[in-house]
């Protein structure tokens, strides 16, 4: 009860903020994109895992303020990069979570538009993630869903891919940019022989979809390795780095050229 109340008051508190994943490609070795992860630091609890509060937020539709202010602050974020950093240290898109009670809500994306605007972000920096789950429970709706999201520009990815019920085969109708292998997955394809042959076949179809692949949770070289053999041609995971403050991405980006 005491995150409940206090997540109320968390923004206008300034107690969120934004950490940032690198997106590596697997090619160059160099930084691609950023995904923001919401933190909460509570005044007297600390940080608050994620996970908890999150699913806490998404119970209470606290998700649907607290996910405008994310989208908005990660433009801003992304706008600051843009003006502050050279094409080599900073990141060329910024990913986002979104969940169901967002996508839900009827104004949706006249925010996203909204914060587009407002920070002048190229609408196609921006990717929304959507877990496979959340597009699964009633697919013809989110196909329309995800079809107005598009007409701004933005992205789509497909969050935690692989672990789901999605049907490789109805991939096609979804009007989506990116797979992203989720990482139980990508803990498995050193381990267990089928997994690396399934991942070949999603990479297979990916391609010819014309959908980009980002491979998540690499932890060892040796999984780095067996992706780039793949030709799988971006990832992330604490191989690379761990979320980390928007001021350290620049040096993070110089420290991979
Ligand atoms: O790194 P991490 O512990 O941050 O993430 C925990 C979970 O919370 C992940 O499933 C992640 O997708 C989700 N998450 C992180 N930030 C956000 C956010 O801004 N919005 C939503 N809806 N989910 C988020
Ligand atoms: O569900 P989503 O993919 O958005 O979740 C992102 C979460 O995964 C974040 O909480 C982030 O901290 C976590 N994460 C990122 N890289 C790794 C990794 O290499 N290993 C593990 N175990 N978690 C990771
Ligand atoms: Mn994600
Ligand atoms: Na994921």
């Amino acid at each position: 009860l005491q995150i409940e109340n206090g997540l109320r008051q968390a923004i206008e508190l300034n107690e969120l903020f934004l950490a940032y994943q690198p997106i590596i490609s697997l090619e160059t070795g160099r930084l691609s994109g950023v995904e923001a992860l919401l933190r909460w630091v509570h005044p007297e609890l600390g940080n608050i895992n994620p996970d908890k509060f999150i699913s806490i937020a998404e119970e209470t539709g606290m998700i649907v303020p607290i996910g405008r202010w994310v989208i908005d602050e990660a433009c801003r974020q992304f706008a600051d990069w843009k003006h502050s950093q050279s094409v080599a240290t900073r990141p060329l898109c910024v990913h986002v979570n979104v969940s169901r009670k967002q996508l839900l809500s009827s104004d949706f994306a006249w925010t996203v538009e909204q914060s587009l605007a407002r920070h002048a972000v190229p609408p196609e920096c921006l990717h929304l993630e959507v877990t496979e789950s959340v597009i699964m429970d009633d697919p013809a709706f989110m196909i329309t869903v995800l079809n107005n999201l598009k007409q701004l520009g933005v992205k789509i990815d497909i969050d935690d891919f692989g672990t789901g019920y999605s049907s490789l085969s109805c991939l096609h109708e979804f009007p989506i940019d990116v797979l992203k292998i989720d990482r139980a997955f990508v803990a498995n394809i050193g381990r267990v022989y089928n997994f690396a042959a399934l991942l070949q076949a999603i990479l297979a179809l990916a391609d010819n979809l014309n959908l980009q692949v980002v491979a998540e949770g690499i932890e060892d070289a040796d999984q780095l390795a067996l992706l780039q053999a793949l030709g799988c041609e971006y990832g992330q995971g604490y191989f690379f780095a761990k979320p980390m403050p928007a001021d350290e991405i620049a040096g993070f980006a110089a420290s991979r050229r």
